[in-house]
Protein backbone atom coordinates (compact mmCIF):
# COMPACT_ATOMS: atom_id res chain seq x y z
CA UNK A 1 0.00 0.00 0.00
CA UNK A 2 1.00 3.50 -1.23
CA UNK A 3 2.31 5.46 2.34
CA UNK A 4 2.16 9.34 2.33
CA UNK A 5 3.67 11.42 4.71
CA UNK A 6 1.42 14.72 3.99
CA UNK A 7 -1.56 12.80 1.91
CA UNK A 8 -3.72 15.99 1.66
CA UNK A 9 -0.66 18.06 0.20
CA UNK A 10 1.33 15.11 -1.75
CA UNK A 11 -2.31 14.33 -3.36
CA UNK A 12 -4.26 17.88 -4.10
CA UNK A 13 -5.98 18.65 -6.81
CA UNK A 14 -4.40 20.64 -9.39
CA UNK A 15 -6.39 23.43 -8.65
CA UNK A 16 -5.21 23.56 -5.36
CA UNK A 17 -1.84 23.55 -6.25
CA UNK A 18 -1.87 26.30 -8.23
CA UNK A 19 -4.14 27.63 -5.50
CA UNK A 20 -1.05 27.45 -3.02
CA UNK A 21 1.53 28.59 -5.79
CA UNK A 22 -0.48 31.54 -7.06
CA UNK A 23 -0.48 33.26 -3.23
CA UNK A 24 2.74 32.26 -2.42
CA UNK A 25 4.58 33.30 -5.40
CA UNK A 26 2.94 36.88 -5.07
CA UNK A 27 3.72 37.24 -1.28
CA UNK A 28 7.65 35.83 -1.64
CA UNK A 29 7.90 38.53 -4.61
CA UNK A 30 6.35 41.27 -2.40
CA UNK A 31 8.84 40.24 0.52
CA UNK A 32 12.51 40.13 -1.50
CA UNK A 33 11.43 43.34 -3.06
CA UNK A 34 11.30 45.08 -0.01
CA UNK A 35 13.79 43.01 1.98
CA UNK A 36 16.64 42.67 -0.34
CA UNK A 37 18.09 44.99 -2.71
CA UNK A 38 20.11 42.65 -4.55
CA UNK A 39 16.55 41.22 -5.53
CA UNK A 40 15.08 44.66 -6.11
CA UNK A 41 17.87 45.84 -8.36
CA UNK A 42 17.15 42.73 -10.82
CA UNK A 43 13.60 43.49 -10.41
CA UNK A 44 14.08 47.38 -11.71
CA UNK A 45 16.78 46.45 -14.13
CA UNK A 46 13.81 43.89 -15.88
CA UNK A 47 11.16 46.86 -14.95
CA UNK A 48 8.90 44.76 -13.22
CA UNK A 49 7.31 45.49 -9.80
CA UNK A 50 5.65 43.40 -7.36
CA UNK A 51 2.53 44.69 -8.75
CA UNK A 52 3.08 43.07 -12.20
CA UNK A 53 2.76 39.64 -10.22
CA UNK A 54 -0.30 38.23 -9.44
CA UNK A 55 0.06 34.18 -10.06
CA UNK A 56 2.55 32.07 -11.36
CA UNK A 57 1.30 33.09 -15.01
CA UNK A 58 3.43 36.18 -14.71
CA UNK A 59 6.51 34.27 -13.14
CA UNK A 60 8.23 34.49 -16.64
CA UNK A 61 8.07 38.41 -16.32
CA UNK A 62 10.71 38.25 -13.37
CA UNK A 63 14.61 37.94 -13.90
CA UNK A 64 16.51 34.66 -13.27
CA UNK A 65 19.23 34.02 -10.94
CA UNK A 66 22.35 32.70 -11.54
CA UNK A 67 24.99 30.88 -9.70
CA UNK A 68 26.75 33.75 -10.69
CA UNK A 69 24.23 36.17 -8.90
CA UNK A 70 25.41 33.74 -5.64
CA UNK A 71 28.60 34.30 -6.11
CA UNK A 72 28.55 38.08 -6.52
CA UNK A 73 26.16 38.25 -2.92
CA UNK A 74 27.66 36.43 -1.24
CA UNK A 75 27.75 35.39 1.72
CA UNK A 76 24.83 37.73 2.89
CA UNK A 77 23.42 39.81 -0.13
CA UNK A 78 20.41 37.44 -1.06
CA UNK A 79 19.63 36.51 2.93
CA UNK A 80 15.93 37.37 2.64
CA UNK A 81 15.47 37.44 6.73
CA UNK A 82 17.47 39.45 9.92
CA UNK A 83 20.60 37.77 10.78
CA UNK A 84 19.35 37.03 13.81
CA UNK A 85 15.99 34.77 12.50
CA UNK A 86 18.39 32.66 10.92
CA UNK A 87 19.67 29.24 12.63
CA UNK A 88 21.58 27.10 9.99
CA UNK A 89 23.94 27.23 7.16
CA UNK A 90 24.50 24.65 4.55
CA UNK A 91 27.35 24.71 1.62
CA UNK A 92 28.18 22.56 -1.34
CA UNK A 93 31.05 20.25 -1.35
CA UNK A 94 34.46 20.96 -1.67
CA UNK A 95 34.43 23.91 -4.17
CA UNK A 96 36.69 26.79 -3.16
CA UNK A 97 35.85 29.97 -5.99
CA UNK A 98 32.26 28.42 -6.54
CA UNK A 99 30.66 27.83 -2.52
CA UNK A 100 27.43 28.46 -2.63
CA UNK A 101 26.27 29.43 1.19
CA UNK A 102 22.67 28.76 1.89
CA UNK A 103 20.58 30.21 5.16
CA UNK A 104 17.65 28.36 6.58
CA UNK A 105 15.52 29.46 9.34
CA UNK A 106 13.99 27.19 12.02
CA UNK A 107 10.59 27.31 9.98
CA UNK A 108 12.93 26.60 7.05
CA UNK A 109 14.29 23.40 8.16
CA UNK A 110 11.28 22.43 9.40
CA UNK A 111 9.79 22.46 5.64
CA UNK A 112 12.80 21.21 4.40
CA UNK A 113 12.49 17.54 6.80
CA UNK A 114 8.63 17.23 5.66
CA UNK A 115 10.41 17.04 2.52
CA UNK A 116 12.47 14.65 3.10
CA UNK A 117 10.00 12.89 5.80
CA UNK A 118 7.64 12.45 1.81
CA UNK A 119 10.76 10.80 0.08
CA UNK A 120 10.95 8.13 2.94
CA UNK A 121 7.78 6.88 3.12
CA UNK A 122 7.07 6.89 -0.69
CA UNK A 123 9.46 4.64 0.08
CA UNK A 124 7.60 2.64 1.54
CA UNK A 125 9.65 4.06 5.11
CA UNK A 126 7.70 4.34 8.38
CA UNK A 127 7.97 4.44 12.08
CA UNK A 128 9.04 0.75 12.23
CA UNK A 129 12.00 1.47 10.20
CA UNK A 130 15.83 1.87 10.53
CA UNK A 131 16.85 4.39 8.30
CA UNK A 132 20.71 3.96 7.59
CA UNK A 133 21.97 7.67 6.24
CA UNK A 134 25.19 7.52 5.07
CA UNK A 135 25.28 10.64 2.92
CA UNK A 136 27.71 13.29 4.45
CA UNK A 137 26.81 15.07 7.78
CA UNK A 138 28.41 18.78 7.97
CA UNK A 139 27.93 21.45 5.66
CA UNK A 140 26.98 18.88 2.72
CA UNK A 141 22.91 18.82 3.03
CA UNK A 142 22.82 15.10 1.84
CA UNK A 143 23.24 14.10 5.80
CA UNK A 144 21.05 16.21 7.63
CA UNK A 145 18.17 16.44 5.39
CA UNK A 146 17.52 13.06 5.56
CA UNK A 147 18.38 13.08 8.82
CA UNK A 148 15.60 15.05 9.45
CA UNK A 149 13.20 13.41 7.33
CA UNK A 150 13.55 10.15 9.18
CA UNK A 151 13.29 11.58 12.53
CA UNK A 152 9.83 13.11 11.27
CA UNK A 153 9.03 9.66 9.94
CA UNK A 154 9.66 8.13 13.37
CA UNK A 155 11.94 5.65 11.87
CA UNK A 156 14.83 4.76 14.27
CA UNK A 157 17.74 6.84 12.83
CA UNK A 158 21.30 5.99 12.45
CA UNK A 159 23.23 8.99 11.48
CA UNK A 160 26.25 7.24 10.07
CA UNK A 161 27.89 9.88 7.79
CA UNK A 162 29.86 8.80 5.04
CA UNK A 163 32.87 6.75 4.90
CA UNK A 164 33.72 3.43 7.32
CA UNK A 165 32.54 1.26 5.62
CA UNK A 166 33.27 -1.79 7.97
CA UNK A 167 31.40 0.06 10.39
CA UNK A 168 28.49 0.62 8.09
CA UNK A 169 28.05 -2.79 7.50
CA UNK A 170 28.50 -3.82 11.26
CA UNK A 171 25.42 -1.49 12.33
CA UNK A 172 23.85 -2.55 8.81
CA UNK A 173 23.27 -6.21 10.14
CA UNK A 174 23.45 -5.60 13.90
CA UNK A 175 21.08 -2.70 14.10
CA UNK A 176 18.85 -4.38 11.11
CA UNK A 177 18.38 -1.35 8.84
CA UNK A 178 15.89 -1.70 6.74
CA UNK A 179 16.64 1.67 4.56
CA UNK A 180 19.59 2.88 3.22
CA UNK A 181 20.54 6.40 2.12
CA UNK A 182 23.51 7.29 0.15
CA UNK A 183 24.74 8.17 -3.13
CA UNK A 184 24.56 5.57 -5.48
CA UNK A 185 27.97 4.77 -6.22
CA UNK A 186 28.45 4.47 -2.24
CA UNK A 187 25.75 2.01 -2.18
CA UNK A 188 26.92 -0.23 -5.09
CA UNK A 189 30.03 -0.09 -3.10
CA UNK A 190 28.84 -1.07 0.04
CA UNK A 191 26.79 -3.93 -2.06
CA UNK A 192 30.40 -5.05 -3.30
CA UNK A 193 31.64 -5.03 0.43
CA UNK A 194 28.74 -7.26 1.48
CA UNK A 195 29.26 -9.78 -0.70
CA UNK A 196 32.65 -9.83 -0.12
CA UNK A 197 32.23 -9.99 3.75
CA UNK A 198 29.57 -13.03 3.19
CA UNK A 199 26.89 -11.10 5.33
CA UNK A 200 24.25 -11.06 2.30
CA UNK A 201 21.82 -12.99 4.41
CA UNK A 202 22.05 -10.78 7.46
CA UNK A 203 21.00 -7.23 5.61
CA UNK A 204 17.05 -6.61 6.10
CA UNK A 205 17.07 -3.60 3.72
CA UNK A 206 14.00 -3.02 1.81
CA UNK A 207 14.77 0.02 0.11
CA UNK A 208 17.05 2.75 -0.88
CA UNK A 209 17.19 6.49 -1.36
CA UNK A 210 20.03 7.37 -3.16
CA UNK A 211 20.71 10.52 -5.15
CA UNK A 212 23.13 13.91 -5.15
CA UNK A 213 24.53 12.51 -8.25
CA UNK A 214 23.56 11.21 -11.90
CA UNK A 215 23.32 6.93 -11.85
CA UNK A 216 22.21 5.09 -14.58
CA UNK A 217 19.13 2.49 -14.75
CA UNK A 218 21.73 -0.85 -15.13
CA UNK A 219 23.02 0.83 -11.53
CA UNK A 220 19.58 0.74 -10.27
CA UNK A 221 18.72 -2.77 -11.78
CA UNK A 222 22.17 -4.21 -10.56
CA UNK A 223 21.87 -2.59 -6.67
CA UNK A 224 18.04 -3.73 -6.55
CA UNK A 225 18.67 -7.40 -7.41
CA UNK A 226 21.64 -8.07 -5.27
CA UNK A 227 20.34 -6.60 -2.13
CA UNK A 228 16.65 -7.83 -3.01
CA UNK A 229 15.71 -3.30 -2.76
CA UNK A 230 13.61 -1.24 -4.25
CA UNK A 231 16.21 1.50 -5.12
CA UNK A 232 14.61 5.09 -5.09
CA UNK A 233 16.02 8.47 -6.74
CA UNK A 234 16.17 11.68 -4.67
CA UNK A 235 17.18 15.18 -5.97
CA UNK A 236 17.98 18.08 -4.61
CA UNK A 237 20.33 21.32 -4.67
CA UNK A 238 21.69 23.20 -2.02
CA UNK A 239 20.72 26.12 -2.99
CA UNK A 240 16.85 25.01 -3.14
CA UNK A 241 17.10 23.17 0.42
CA UNK A 242 18.97 20.18 -0.71
CA UNK A 243 17.68 16.34 -0.99
CA UNK A 244 14.06 16.63 -0.97
CA UNK A 245 13.20 19.27 -3.92
CA UNK A 246 12.35 15.95 -5.75
CA UNK A 247 11.83 12.32 -5.29
CA UNK A 248 10.29 8.79 -6.35
CA UNK A 249 7.67 7.27 -5.69
CA UNK A 250 6.51 2.93 -5.82
CA UNK A 251 5.99 3.79 -9.95
CA UNK A 252 10.08 4.25 -10.21
CA UNK A 253 9.32 6.57 -13.28
CA UNK A 254 10.52 10.12 -12.47
CA UNK A 255 10.36 12.18 -9.36
CA UNK A 256 7.47 14.50 -7.96
CA UNK A 257 8.77 18.03 -7.27
CA UNK A 258 7.05 19.11 -3.80
CA UNK A 259 5.47 21.96 -5.89
CA UNK A 260 3.36 23.18 -2.52
CA UNK A 261 7.32 24.91 -2.17
CA UNK A 262 8.67 24.99 -5.34
CA UNK A 263 7.50 26.08 -8.49
CA UNK A 264 9.37 24.31 -11.68
CA UNK A 265 9.69 25.63 -15.37
CA UNK A 266 12.39 24.09 -18.02
CA UNK A 267 13.64 26.92 -19.91
CA UNK A 268 15.63 26.43 -23.28
CA UNK A 269 19.32 27.26 -21.82
CA UNK A 270 20.28 29.39 -24.38
CA UNK A 271 17.53 31.91 -24.89
CA UNK A 272 15.89 31.49 -21.63
CA UNK A 273 12.14 31.01 -23.24
CA UNK A 274 9.96 28.30 -21.33
CA UNK A 275 9.65 25.13 -22.87
CA UNK A 276 6.10 22.92 -22.51
CA UNK A 277 6.09 19.57 -20.81
CA UNK A 278 7.82 17.29 -22.67
CA UNK A 279 10.60 18.80 -23.58
CA UNK A 280 13.91 18.89 -22.91
CA UNK A 281 15.78 21.84 -21.27
CA UNK A 282 17.04 23.28 -17.65
CA UNK A 283 15.29 23.30 -14.58
CA UNK A 284 14.87 26.31 -12.74
CA UNK A 285 13.08 26.67 -9.43
CA UNK A 286 11.21 29.24 -7.59
CA UNK A 287 10.97 29.10 -3.42
CA UNK A 288 7.40 30.25 -2.69
CA UNK A 289 7.78 28.95 0.98
CA UNK A 290 11.28 29.77 2.42
CA UNK A 291 11.81 32.56 4.65
CA UNK A 292 16.04 32.85 4.77
CA UNK A 293 16.91 32.31 0.79
CA UNK A 294 13.89 32.05 -1.12
CA UNK A 295 15.59 31.97 -4.34
CA UNK A 296 13.64 33.26 -7.50
CA UNK A 297 13.90 31.69 -11.34
CA UNK A 298 17.02 30.11 -10.25
CA UNK A 299 18.50 28.60 -13.21
CA UNK A 300 19.94 24.57 -12.03
CA UNK A 301 22.14 23.75 -15.09
CA UNK A 302 20.33 20.54 -14.60
CA UNK A 303 18.62 19.61 -17.38
CA UNK A 304 15.64 17.19 -17.85
CA UNK A 305 12.01 16.77 -18.56
CA UNK A 306 9.03 17.74 -16.53
CA UNK A 307 5.51 15.68 -17.25
CA UNK A 308 2.07 16.14 -15.74
CA UNK A 309 1.19 12.63 -16.37
CA UNK A 310 -1.28 10.94 -13.98
CA UNK A 311 1.15 8.97 -11.75
CA UNK A 312 -0.06 5.37 -10.13
CA UNK A 313 1.11 6.38 -6.58
CA UNK A 314 -1.78 8.90 -6.28
CA UNK A 315 0.68 11.96 -5.57
CA UNK A 316 -0.47 14.77 -8.36
CA UNK A 317 2.83 17.08 -7.98
CA UNK A 318 4.34 16.93 -11.45
CA UNK A 319 7.13 14.84 -12.10
CA UNK A 320 10.92 15.19 -13.40
CA UNK A 321 12.83 12.86 -15.35
CA UNK A 322 16.25 12.19 -13.62
CA UNK A 323 19.03 14.84 -14.67
CA UNK A 324 19.64 13.91 -18.12
CA UNK A 325 22.81 16.25 -18.15
CA UNK A 326 24.24 19.83 -17.18
CA UNK A 327 23.88 22.91 -19.47
CA UNK A 328 27.32 24.03 -18.30
CA UNK A 329 30.50 21.65 -17.61
CA UNK A 330 29.93 20.72 -14.06
CA UNK A 331 31.13 17.45 -13.59
CA UNK A 332 30.25 15.41 -9.47
CA UNK A 333 32.86 13.47 -9.47
CA UNK A 334 33.16 11.40 -5.85
CA UNK A 335 30.02 13.15 -4.73
CA UNK A 336 31.54 16.45 -5.33
CA UNK A 337 31.28 19.32 -7.77
CA UNK A 338 34.25 20.03 -9.66
CA UNK A 339 34.28 22.73 -12.33
CA UNK A 340 37.22 22.22 -15.09
CA UNK A 341 38.09 26.07 -14.69
CA UNK A 342 39.21 25.36 -11.37
CA UNK A 343 41.49 22.86 -12.76
CA UNK A 344 42.60 24.96 -15.34
CA UNK A 345 43.16 27.41 -12.59
CA UNK A 346 45.89 25.26 -10.93
CA UNK A 347 47.97 24.55 -14.20
CA UNK A 348 47.78 28.27 -15.00
CA UNK A 349 48.84 29.38 -11.82
CA UNK A 350 51.96 27.05 -12.22
CA UNK A 351 53.00 28.31 -15.30
CA UNK A 352 51.53 25.41 -17.66
CA UNK A 353 49.63 25.82 -21.15
CA UNK A 354 45.42 25.05 -20.96
CA UNK A 355 46.34 22.15 -23.01
CA UNK A 356 44.74 19.36 -20.83
CA UNK A 357 42.26 16.85 -20.74
CA UNK A 358 40.22 15.75 -17.78
CA UNK A 359 39.21 12.06 -17.63
CA UNK A 360 36.45 10.65 -15.09
CA UNK A 361 36.00 6.74 -14.77
CA UNK A 362 34.68 4.51 -12.84
CA UNK A 363 36.91 1.71 -10.74
CA UNK A 364 35.40 -0.90 -8.07
CA UNK A 365 32.44 1.42 -8.40
CA UNK A 366 34.43 4.66 -7.21
CA UNK A 367 35.46 7.60 -9.65
CA UNK A 368 38.75 8.23 -10.54
CA UNK A 369 39.43 11.70 -11.83
CA UNK A 370 42.90 11.75 -13.98
CA UNK A 371 44.01 15.18 -15.33
CA UNK A 372 46.25 14.91 -18.26
CA UNK A 373 48.69 17.89 -18.62
CA UNK A 374 51.12 18.94 -21.73
CA UNK A 375 54.29 19.60 -20.55
CA UNK A 376 56.07 22.57 -22.31
CA UNK A 377 59.71 21.63 -24.09
CA UNK A 378 61.78 23.08 -21.19
CA UNK A 379 60.10 20.77 -18.58
CA UNK A 380 59.86 18.12 -21.33
CA UNK A 381 63.40 18.03 -21.55
CA UNK A 382 63.91 17.97 -17.54
CA UNK A 383 64.56 14.21 -15.53
CA UNK A 384 61.96 11.51 -14.44
CA UNK A 385 62.53 12.17 -11.14
CA UNK A 386 62.10 16.22 -11.66
CA UNK A 387 58.87 15.54 -13.26
CA UNK A 388 57.45 12.82 -10.70
CA UNK A 389 58.18 16.00 -8.46
CA UNK A 390 55.85 18.13 -10.91
CA UNK A 391 53.08 15.74 -11.29
CA UNK A 392 53.09 15.66 -7.00
CA UNK A 393 52.99 19.17 -6.73
CA UNK A 394 50.18 19.35 -9.07
CA UNK A 395 48.13 16.54 -7.32
CA UNK A 396 48.34 18.72 -4.07
CA UNK A 397 47.59 21.99 -5.53
CA UNK A 398 44.64 20.04 -7.03
CA UNK A 399 43.71 18.61 -3.97
CA UNK A 400 43.25 21.93 -1.93
CA UNK A 401 41.44 23.26 -4.19
CA UNK A 402 38.76 20.44 -5.08
CA UNK A 403 38.96 19.01 -1.79
CA UNK A 404 39.60 15.49 -3.67
CA UNK A 405 42.39 13.84 -5.15
CA UNK A 406 43.56 13.72 -9.10
CA UNK A 407 45.98 12.17 -10.11
CA UNK A 408 47.86 14.14 -12.60
CA UNK A 409 50.45 12.79 -15.58
CA UNK A 410 52.71 15.41 -17.22
CA UNK A 411 52.44 14.07 -21.01
CA UNK A 412 54.75 15.26 -23.98
CA UNK A 413 54.16 18.34 -25.55
CA UNK A 414 51.76 17.95 -29.00
CA UNK A 415 50.27 15.12 -27.52
CA UNK A 416 46.61 16.18 -26.42
CA UNK A 417 44.37 16.20 -29.43
CA UNK A 418 43.83 19.75 -30.81
CA UNK A 419 40.04 20.21 -31.93
CA UNK A 420 38.79 22.64 -34.52
CA UNK A 421 36.05 23.95 -32.63
CA UNK A 422 35.65 23.86 -29.22
CA UNK A 423 38.55 22.23 -27.05
CA UNK A 424 37.48 18.52 -25.61
CA UNK A 425 38.42 18.73 -21.87
CA UNK A 426 36.53 16.30 -20.71
CA UNK A 427 36.05 12.92 -21.19
CA UNK A 428 33.90 11.23 -18.96
CA UNK A 429 33.79 7.46 -19.36
CA UNK A 430 31.45 6.62 -16.81
CA UNK A 431 28.03 7.48 -18.99
CA UNK A 432 26.20 8.27 -16.30
CA UNK A 433 23.63 10.53 -18.44
CA UNK A 434 21.79 7.96 -20.92
O1 LIG B 1 23.61 16.84 -3.99
C1 LIG B 1 21.77 17.45 -2.57
C2 LIG B 1 21.39 16.02 -2.41
C3 LIG B 1 21.83 15.31 -1.32
C4 LIG B 1 20.51 15.42 -3.32
C5 LIG B 1 21.45 13.97 -1.16
C6 LIG B 1 20.10 14.10 -3.17
C7 LIG B 1 20.59 13.38 -2.07
P1 LIG B 1 24.60 19.70 -4.22
O2 LIG B 1 25.86 19.15 -3.64
O3 LIG B 1 24.35 21.15 -4.15
O4 LIG B 1 23.33 19.05 -3.51
O5 LIG B 1 24.56 19.20 -5.72
C8 LIG B 1 23.43 19.47 -6.52
O6 LIG B 1 23.77 17.42 -7.77
O7 LIG B 1 22.28 20.27 -9.34
C9 LIG B 1 22.53 17.85 -9.72
O8 LIG B 1 23.42 18.21 -10.77
C10 LIG B 1 23.16 16.77 -8.87
N1 LIG B 1 22.14 15.82 -8.36
C11 LIG B 1 21.47 15.89 -7.20
N2 LIG B 1 20.61 14.84 -7.10
C12 LIG B 1 20.73 14.12 -8.25
C13 LIG B 1 20.12 12.95 -8.76
C14 LIG B 1 23.00 17.71 -3.43
N3 LIG B 1 19.20 12.26 -8.07
C15 LIG B 1 23.59 18.85 -7.90
N4 LIG B 1 20.49 12.52 -10.00
C16 LIG B 1 22.36 18.99 -8.74
C17 LIG B 1 21.43 13.20 -10.72
C18 LIG B 1 21.70 14.77 -9.05
N5 LIG B 1 22.04 14.30 -10.28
Amino acid sequence: MEKYYQPEIECASREQIKKWQDERLVQTVRRVYENVPYYRNLMVEKGVTPDDIHSVDDLRKLPFLTKADLRDAYPYGLLAVPLEQAVRIQSTSGTTGRRVVAFYTQHDLDLWEDCCARAIMAAGGDKDDVVQVCYGYGLFTGGPGLNGGSHKVGSLTLPMSSGNTERQIQFMCDLGSTILCCTPSYAAYLTESIYEKGVRDQIKLKAGIFGAEAWTQEMRNDIEQKLGIKAYDIYGLTEICGPGVAYECSAQNGMHINEDHFIAEVIDPDTGEVLPDGEKGELVFTCITKDAFPLIRYRTRDICILSHEKCSCGRTHVKMTKPLGRSDDMLIVKGVNVFPSQIETVLLNRGYAANYQIVVSRANNSDVLEVLVEMTPEIFSDTVTAISKREKELEADLKSMLGIYADVQLVAPKTIARSEGKAVRIIDKRNLYK
